[in-house]
């Protein structure tokens, strides 16, 4: 049963069946599959195949447009599942800015890293999509977060994360401040190269992280 809903999460993705998409995430929910798993295995491997068609050729624009609408609402449906197994803290674990870096309007994934921030007890102000270095540095400057988290999928935007991190040294906040990276074309290697202090793979791996860079 579990297998056949993962399957069709992907498979809604891949049709760009929005109205599929929804139902088969309430069906989820209904025979209670896990709502990270629904996420991770069903709705992220649809949309990955159709990122690699669109990366040949094989799908327009318009198509890549439908299958993250389909994803996005997918997501809607399940976020409040994810979101109620957390609320454990009673006070949060710490304080995280996150956005996606400027050029860039992927937020799927730097949604779903946002929802596990929170999830597990931090305080997460998201700022949103397409974020310039100023602005990026004047929250860390106003609300004084514990983590700066940056979010790129792009390979022409994940040098703007360097550039924040120089801006941030600049007006001598870099020590103030723990800085995390992540998206599909960042890697650990990439997150010491531009001098950042920690890089998750996936939202899993970057509320670890997260948790690490705190020693918690
Ligand atoms: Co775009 N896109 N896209 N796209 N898109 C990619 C990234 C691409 C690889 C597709 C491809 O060609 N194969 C390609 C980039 C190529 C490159 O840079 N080398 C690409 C392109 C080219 C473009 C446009 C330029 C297309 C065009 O206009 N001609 C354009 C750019 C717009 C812009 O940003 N300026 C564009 C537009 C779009 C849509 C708007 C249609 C849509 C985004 C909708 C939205 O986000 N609201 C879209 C989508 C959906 C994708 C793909 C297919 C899927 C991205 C996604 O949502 N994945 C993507 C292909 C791919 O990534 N394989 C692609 C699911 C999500 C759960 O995973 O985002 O990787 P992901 O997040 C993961 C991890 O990366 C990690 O955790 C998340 C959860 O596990 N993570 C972090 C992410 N942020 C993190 C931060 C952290 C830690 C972990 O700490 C801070």
């Amino acid at each position: 049963m579990e297998k056949n809903i993962l399957k069709n999460l992907r498979d809604a993705i891949l049709n760009y069946d929005i109205d599929g998409a929804i139902k088969a995430a309430k069906d989820a929910l209904e025979v209670g599959v896990d709502p990270i798993k629904a996420v991770e295995e069903g709705l992220t491997k649809g949309i990955k195949i159709v990122g690699d068609r669109f990366g040949a050729g094989e799908v327009f624009l318009t198509e890549l447009m439908v299958a993250a609408e389909a994803m996005k609402r997918a997501m809607a449906v399940l976020e409040p599942a994810i979101r109620e197994r957390g609320e454990k803290a009673k006070k949060p674990l710490g304080k995280v800015v996150i956005g996606t870096v400027e050029g860039d309007i992927h937020d799927i994934g730097k949604n779903l890293v946002s929802v596990m921030l929170s999830v597990e007890g931090f305080e997460v102000i998201d700022l949103g999509v397409d974020v310039p270095t100023e602005k990026f540095v004047a929250k860390v400057k106003e609300v004084k977060p514990d983590i700066l988290a940056m979010s790129a999928l792009l390979t022409t935007t994940m040098t703007k994360m360097e550039e924040v991190i120089k801006a941030l040294e600049k007006e001598n906040l870099r020590g103030k401040v723990k800085v995390m990276v992540g998206g599909a074309p960042v890697s650990e290697e990439w997150a010491k190269k531009i001098g950042a202090d920690g890089y998750g793979a996936d939202a899993m791996e970057a509320v670890v992280t997260a948790r690490s860079l705190l020693k918690l």
